[in-house]
């Protein structure tokens, strides 16, 4: 009998700090695993389209002030308004995705009082990436890709607190990559991750972030 669990696409987050190369490297895996006719689509959060992501973006562009907790639970209510893609999963597409509830969490709990717990809850039940490529760079090798954009969390000091919780976040489906080396080396390291990742998704149920 088939179950709505056979050969499903894989949910493949990437997270990593700033200038680790998350998008180029999104955008380069999208690019080789569709020439190579695999179901493949791209996300990113904060998706700045929608309604609630204008909101974030404003934000994150200084032009408007939000309130911590709520602007954390525009971040969360912009995953939910995109959950609906489960159907993609569950139909054979993989999914890549440029950030998710980690960076959440990493982001939110680097400001004073805030506690893990609290920023977790609201992310609680998206569906769990298969896997977590946590893209790592030193501040000094990150330093020679260009200077900190002017966007709001863009500064040293907040940055090395987020890259101290997402140590905290990891799980057994984080893979940890350096990526101090070349786009095209770092591309060939992840194009043989992700299908690997991919194969071993196939039958395998999707599961609930942090349940
Ligand atoms: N945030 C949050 O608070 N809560 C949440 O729930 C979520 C996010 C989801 C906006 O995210 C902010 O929102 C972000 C987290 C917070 N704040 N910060 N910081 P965003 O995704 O819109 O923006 P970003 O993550 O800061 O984007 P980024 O700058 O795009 O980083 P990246 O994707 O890792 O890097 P890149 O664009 O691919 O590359 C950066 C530069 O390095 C570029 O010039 C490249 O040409 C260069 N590059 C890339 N790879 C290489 C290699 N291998 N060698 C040399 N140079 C390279």
């Amino acid at each position: 009998t088939r179950t709505m669990t056979t050969n499903r696409g894989a949910l493949i987050v990437f997270e990593g700090c700033d200038h680790s190369g998350k998008t180029t490297q999104c955008n380069k895996l999208i690019s080789s695993m569709n020439e190579k006719g695999l179901s493949v689509k791209s996300m990113r959060f904060p998706d700045r389209t929608t309604t609630i992501g204008q909101m974030i973006s404003s934000y994150l562009g200084n032009t408007c002030e939000i309130e911590d907790h709520a602007v954390h639970l525009l971040f969360s209510a912009n995953r939910w308004e995109m959950s609906e893609h489960e159907k993609l999963l569950q139909s054979g597409t993989t999914l890549i995705v440029d950030r998710y509830a980690y960076s959440g969490v990493a982001f939110t709990s680097a400001k004073q009082g805030f506690d893990m717990q609290w920023c977790k809850q609201p992310d609680i039940g998206l569906p769990k990436p298969d896997a977590v490529i946590y893209l790592t760079l030193s501040p000094e090798a990150a330093e020679k890709r260009g200077t900190f954009g002017k966007e709001r969390y863009e500064k040293k000091e907040f940055q090395q607190k987020v890259s101290e919780n997402f140590e905290k976040l990891k799980e057994d489906n984080w893979k940890v990559i350096d990526a101090d080396k070349s786009v095209d080396d770092l591309h060939t390291e992840l194009c043989d991750i992700v299908c690997e990742v991919i194969d071993a998704a196939q039958d395998k149920p999707l599961e609930q972030l942090w349940v």
